[in-house]
């Protein structure tokens, strides 16, 4: 933890909130902010009673809030519809506004004004329940990011179906056990969808998957690319076909509060991945919130979060949080550096764009293409910038500021998780100086705290700690899908009453956060968790492997790159091509986004006396530490890591 830090610390400016962006903001009063974090913990009841009456109740709650650890009811009694508040709600103020902006990869553009994404939504509702699918019921989403993606999740919430969106990078097998656990009964998927110039095979990957997950009764087939695919006769069926004959006429479905919405797969330290399940009321109130006071979101911003909707950004900044505010949402489909490094520039400029969020891996790989992109862009329409998924190295938040907002637009460095739902720790744009390198302050209703293993809160500002939540805030996670347990044992064992979010953190005199990390064996690559137990048992699955270990390590574009260490099975040797062997095996398991940057071959791997492996030290050697620092009296057998170090 300390290594990551001193990277982190090495700048030391403040960077007060622009003027010009401040006299527009919908707050800029440090004391209004102090004010508001106040009553929001001094009675989180008024407070979000008073921010949840602001969208559609068709039956007012009882109780705001219910809490008995783990178990958080938020709104009790009460029925609302996320859908009908992020649609019908605006149709009198905003019916020919741009709801959703896209642009796909070729080029292709599309826009959906209130009044049309109503009306799709409506429809594919209608689509839905034609195929059978009932509140409660579990529908997967595995499309690529067009605006049928947001359509197809909406039309769940309107009906009280859960979605599980599977992002489209991942493999079949990844699919195949998401739809398993989930339970689903309806598969949402495209023909194929572009991703750096070529064609994502989706349909035939759901192909494979469905061989091995036979719970899917229908599958809805979205045209996107004329990609040659086969069609199961009685089980598939084309979009375009059943939408031409569905009726616009969908009502709301008024559903409890605590309905729940959806369904998100993560990675844990252990297992399998875990699927978060979120809720319908505390859900829409706090993304609805955040949205606005984060994203400083007003009438004619232009808004655009580069994230898929395969992950939780995605779901509450791509369509949710944005779209529950009546504001307009870009959605891009393919890399925003294809096919060059100036592709993001130009969607920011051929929209108008005036927000932009995204992760510190894509600031890190334009920092790397050069300033040469962005300068042949305009990017005058920019006022707000953000960034998630992983902690920003000072370098990088300075260049996004400077080269990117041109001084003159806020950075928010946003810190949240899948399981929290919206956004947790930040500045807000118009109020808090900020510091790079550091989150920020609580958003209204949070309560963070750091503490040692013991769980005593440390004592001491910058000292380093465990980062808990110590009380429920309305979009928590409300248990892992099918296995309370694990919700429990993960969450709420190690500190009990409070929500342990897996990170490190510290705090400075001025109360602002500065996340570490994870302290778990959760890689961070390019801003995507990744479990390591994951890619060791998809590297074990290979016949010519006996045992594997994963670490991170330290990686200047992507924070976190992977190795893999690899015991053979006797009688297999090592060679170059086994190692691209195996990393195209992890792709083809898992997804691309966990093939493995290095694999080495090794006899043994350092283990303690009882069987457990010492990531710790994989995790230095990975890095080429010569020095191995930290305890190694449980170590079996210390001749493993003189021969592990020697590159052996
Ligand atoms: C939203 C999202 C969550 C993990 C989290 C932490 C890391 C996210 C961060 C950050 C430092 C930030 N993380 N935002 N670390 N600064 N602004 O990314 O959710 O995919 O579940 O990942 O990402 O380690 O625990 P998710």
């Amino acid at each position: 933890m300390t290594e990551k830090l001193e990277a982190v610390l090495k700048e030391d400016r403040v960077f007060e909130p622009p003027e010009s962006f401040r006299r527009s903001a919908r707050l800029s009063d440090p004391a209004q902010y102090e004010a508001l974090y106040r009553q929001s913990l001094d009675d989180p009841e008024a407070f979000w009673g008073r921010v949840a009456s602001e969208l559609h109740w068709f039956k007012p709650w009882e109780r705001v809030l219910e809490w008995e650890a783990p178990n958080a009811r938020w709104f009790v009694g009460g029925r609302t519809n996320l859908a009908y508040n992020a649609l019908d709600r605006h149709l009198a103020a905003r019916r020919t506004k741009a709801a959703i902006v896209f642009e796909g990869e070729p080029g292709d553009s599309q826009v959906l004004t209130y009044h049309d994404l109503h009306r799709e939504v409506s429809k594919f509702a209608n689509v839905l329940k034609g195929l059978g699918v009932k509140a409660g019921d579990r529908v997967t989403i595995y499309l690529p990011m067009i605006p049928e993606a947001a359509v197809a999740m909406l039309a769940c919430a309107r009906i009280g179906a859960i979605h599980s969106v599977v992002f489209g990078g991942f493999s079949a097998s990844a699919l195949a056990d998401r739809i398993k656990d989930a339970q689903a009964s309806v598969l949402i998927t495209a023909d194929g969808g572009y991703r750096r110039g070529s064609v994502v095979p989706l349909k035939n990957n759901a192909d494979e998957a469905l061989a091995d997950a036979p719970g899917i009764q229908s599958v809805v087939v979205v045209r996107r690319t004329g990609e040659d695919i086969s069609m199961q006769p009685g089980r598939d069926h084309w979009y375009h076909e059943l939408m031409q004959n569905a009726s616009d006429v969908c009502p709301a479905e008024p559903l409890d509060a605590e309905h729940p919405l959806f369904i998100l797969y993560t990675s844990g330290s252990t297992g399998k991945p875990k699927g978060v399940m979120h809720t319908t009321g505390g859900y829409q109130t706090y993304v609805y919130l955040t949205a606005q006071y984060v994203f400083d979101l007003q009438e004619q911003d232009t808004y655009f979060c580069t994230a898929d909707v395969g992950w939780v950004t995605g779901h509450s900044y791509v369509v949710y949080g944005p779209l529950l505010n009546g504001a307009t949402t870009v959605m891009y489909e393919g890399a925003p550096n294809w096919p060059d490094p100036g592709r993001i520039w130009q969607v920011i400029d051929k929209y108008g764009v005036s927000v932009l969020y995204t992760a510190p891996t894509a600031i890190r790989a334009f920092m790397k293409a050069g300033e040469q992109w962005p300068l042949k862009a305009r990017l005058e329409s920019l006022r707000l910038l953000g960034t998630v998924g992983e902690p920003i190295n000072p370098e990088a938040w300075v260049w996004y500021y400077n080269v990117i907002g041109k001084g003159r637009c806020p950075v928010v460095d946003t810190w949240w998780q899948t399981e929290t739902g919206g956004i947790m720790i930040t500045t807000l744009p118009g109020v808090h100086p900020m510091k790079p390198g550091h989150a920020g302050k609580p958003f209204f209703g949070v309560e963070p705290a750091i503490v040692d293993a013991s769980g005593q809160p440390v004592s001491n500002p910058d000292e380093g700690g465990h980062l808990i939540i110590r009380r429920p805030w309305p979009s928590m996670l409300r248990t892992v899908w099918g296995d309370p347990q694990r919700y429990f044992n993960q969450y709420w064992s190690q500190y009990p009453g409070n929500y342990f979010t897996g990170d490190g953190a510290r705090r400075d005199a001025d109360g602002y956060y500065l996340i570490m990390g994870r302290v778990d064996d959760v890689l961070n690559v390019s801003g995507h968790r990744l479990g390591t137990m994951e890619v060791e048992s998809a590297l074990v699955s290979h016949p010519a492997v006996a045992e594997s270990a994963v670490v991170g390590k330290p990686d200047p574009v992507k924070g976190e790159s992977i190795v893999a260490f690899v015991t053979l099975k006797a009688g297999r040797a090592g060679s170059d091509a086994l190692k691209g062997e195996l990393k195209a095996h992890v792709a083809k398991v898992i997804g691309a986004i966990a093939r493995p940057d290095e694999i080495r071959f090794t006899d043994a791997l350092p283990k303690t006396r009882s069987g457990k492996i010492m990531r710790r030290l994989l995790r230095q050697i990975a890095a080429g530490e010569t020095d191995i620092k930290g305890d190694t009296s449980t170590l079996e057998d210390r001749a493993v890591v003189e021969k592990l170090k020697a590159g052996e």
